[in-house]
């Protein structure tokens, strides 16, 4: 059975930037999405958007010991995990308005396509769970070059019920590769809740067990939490000695898509997630009643990322879409 993981975080142990820098990744992602679904309303973006509100700690949380050339396999949820990569907001802007300024330079992206590979990030694949395949490859490549550098590979509870997750754990547990699974559950895949889906005893987690590989549980929304637990991960597949798989407990806030009623989920549980559970407001608290910032410092904080991501915007929409002489660009004769 997967362990629980618990450890006694002491906020006055860490440095004030590293705390205000991880609260700046939550609030950028946040308003990120909120910015972007505007711009979904007033019809300036089209198809689906999968919102990444409620799961801000897990993403911030996880990616801010990795370098550059650590890659991550980010899932459809994941502006969240680009943006704590480090991809600039007005590239994914670009991604979501079709313009040349996003990564794929227009081609088309929105958010399962975008990649940045010099900051890791080697794009997605439209079916889920396919990043289970690939982090073996890029893994095993790590292995071979003799690098210590780290893959991470983030998917939901629903891609967890897909068969190549076992092939994926069994080569990394064998080949011992520097991979860090770590499963978003917040609980739902579109309106099927985990344990209707599950063939496991209890957690997610438990799986990993029989291909001995460590495993956990964690409170997702807790940041500092999750910033131990992976940070532990990480230094274990550096180190050489294989890969962790992390079950990370988190909700979601909005629905599966932009468009979804949302009316699978029983009201109070979501009313007590988003009001009790918010890894953006309980983060806030924390960091006032341990007198390291104060609510006028959060406010200019607000103020300041709230600025950016509308330069941002103003960046990415004042590109140009690409012309008709890119249709053939990147396809083989
Ligand atoms: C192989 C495959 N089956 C189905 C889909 C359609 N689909 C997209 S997201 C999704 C649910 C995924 O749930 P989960 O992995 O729990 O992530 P969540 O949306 O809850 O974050 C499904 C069924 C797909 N893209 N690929």
């Amino acid at each position: 059975m997967a362990d629980i993981y618990k450890k006694e975080i002491n906020i006055q142990s860490y440095d004030k930037d590293f705390l205000v820098n991880l609260l700046r990744t939550m609030v950028s992602i946040r308003r990120f999405d909120e910015n972007l679904i505007r711009l979904m309303q007033e019809g300036k973006v089209s198809g689906f958007y999968h919102s990444g509100i409620g799961s801000e700690g897990l993403s911030a949380g996880s990616i801010n010991m990795l370098r550059d050339s650590d890659v991550i396999f980010y899932n459809h949820r994941g502006c969240n995990q680009k943006i704590a990569k480090g991809v600039p907001l007005s590239k994914l802007y670009g991604d979501f308005l079709g313009t040349t300024h996003g990564t794929t330079r227009g081609l088309g992206a929105g958010i399962v396509h975008s990649a940045d590979p010099s900051r890791g990030v080697l794009g997605q694949c439209g079916t889920i769970g396919s990043q289970f395949n690939i982090v073996v490859g890029t893994g095993y490549a790590s292995k071979v070059k003799g690098t210590d550098d780290v893959s991470v590979c983030y998917f939901g509870d629903g891609a967890a019920s897909r068969e190549p997750l076992h092939g994926s754990l069994n080569w990394a547990s064998i080949y011992k590769l520097p991979i860090v699974y770590i499963c978003e559950n917040n609980q739902y895949a579109i309106s099927s809740h985990y344990k209707e889906t599950h063939g496991i005893r209890e957690h997610i987690a438990d799986w990993a067990y029989g291909y001995g590989i460590p495993n956990y549980v964690v409170d997702g929304n807790d940041v500092l939490l999750m910033n131990e637990i992976t940070k532990e991960a990480v230094e274990r597949a550096r180190r050489g000695e294989g890969p962790t798989f992390i079950e990370a407990e988190t909700f979601r806030h909005r629905g599966h898509y932009e468009g979804d009623p949302y009316d699978y989920v029983n009201a109070e549980e979501l009313k007590y997630w988003k009001e009790q559970r918010d890894p953006i407001k309980n983060f806030k608290r924390d960091l006032q009643q341990a007198g390291i910032i104060t609510e006028a410092e959060i406010d200019n904080l607000e103020k300041e990322i709230q600025d950016e991501i509308l330069a941002a915007i103003e960046l990415a929409e004042s590109a140009p879409v690409p012309g008709r002489e890119r249709i053939f660009e990147g396809l083989f004769s």
